[in-house]
């Protein structure tokens, strides 16, 4: 019995990382040239960026959005936008086939009703890293986050409710989706500096895209 259970779990690729924090493996696997040939049609509108943070640095992560709202950040500090500063216009429509993954994963994952309303899409070339970071700007933070990995492979940082706790480290694969929510919603997190790889589907990107409810 226990054995049957493992069994069935590898082949679901669910991994609970605490209460609140789901990795469903492999779950993007199967839309994954759908979806990055709708971030082709995206970036024709509203290109990946490096943005500058509020103290002046420039992101090494590149960045852009779709959805009724975008993160961005410049000197005056960070918030969501309806506007892309870039073009004054509009972030582009989130395509179907984003809102359909986000919503099947989110349910996957037990939150049922998850209606995401900005999609943050981040960009890694080799050597790129996210420094360890909470997520609170978000209005509503009982909705789950819901990110996707596309292409090379990073080590995500996992830590805790305070800077100090020492994060662990979580390999994310091209196709994996995690789910983030109650308990794990405020948890710091970064990636670790990506290594120069490839992949035959971004080249030695990696993508990382994260649906929000933010209004
Ligand atoms: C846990 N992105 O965009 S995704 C971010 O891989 C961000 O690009 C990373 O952190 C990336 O803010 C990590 C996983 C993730 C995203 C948001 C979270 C984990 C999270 C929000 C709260 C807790
Ligand atoms: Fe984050």
């Amino acid at each position: 019995m226990h054995l049957f259970d493992e069994a069935e779990l590898s082949q679901t690729g669910r991994e609970e990382l605490c209460p609140g924090a789901i990795v469903l493996r492999g779950f993007a696997l199967a839309g994954a040239t759908t979806l990055l040939e709708a971030l082709g049609h995206i970036i024709i509108t509203a290109p990946f960026r490096h943005m500058v943070t509020p103290g002046g640095f420039r992101m090494s992560v590149a960045m852009t959005n779709c959805g009724s709202y975008g993160w961005v950040t410049d000197h005056t500090g960070y918030r969501y936008d309806a506007t892309d500063p870039e073009s004054g216009q509009p972030w582009p429509k989130m395509p179907g086939v984003f809102l359909k993954l986000a919503q099947d994963a989110a349910a996957s994952a037990g939150f049922e009703d998850f209606t995401p309303d900005a999609c943050l899409i981040n960009r890694y070339a080799s050597g790129t890293r996210l420094s360890l970071h909470q997520d609170k700007n978000e209005r509503d933070l009982n909705a789950p986050i819901v990110s996707v990995s596309l292409g090379v492979p990073v080590i995500f940082l996992w830590g805790g409710l305070r800077r100090e706790v020492r994060p662990s480290r979580v390999p994310l694969l091209h196709g994996d989706v995690m789910v983030w929510g109650g308990p794990a919603r405020l948890r710091y997190h970064g990636i670790l500096p990506v290594k120069q790889e490839y992949h035959p589907l971004t080249g030695s990107h990696r993508i990382n895209l994260t649906f929000r409810k933010v209004a």
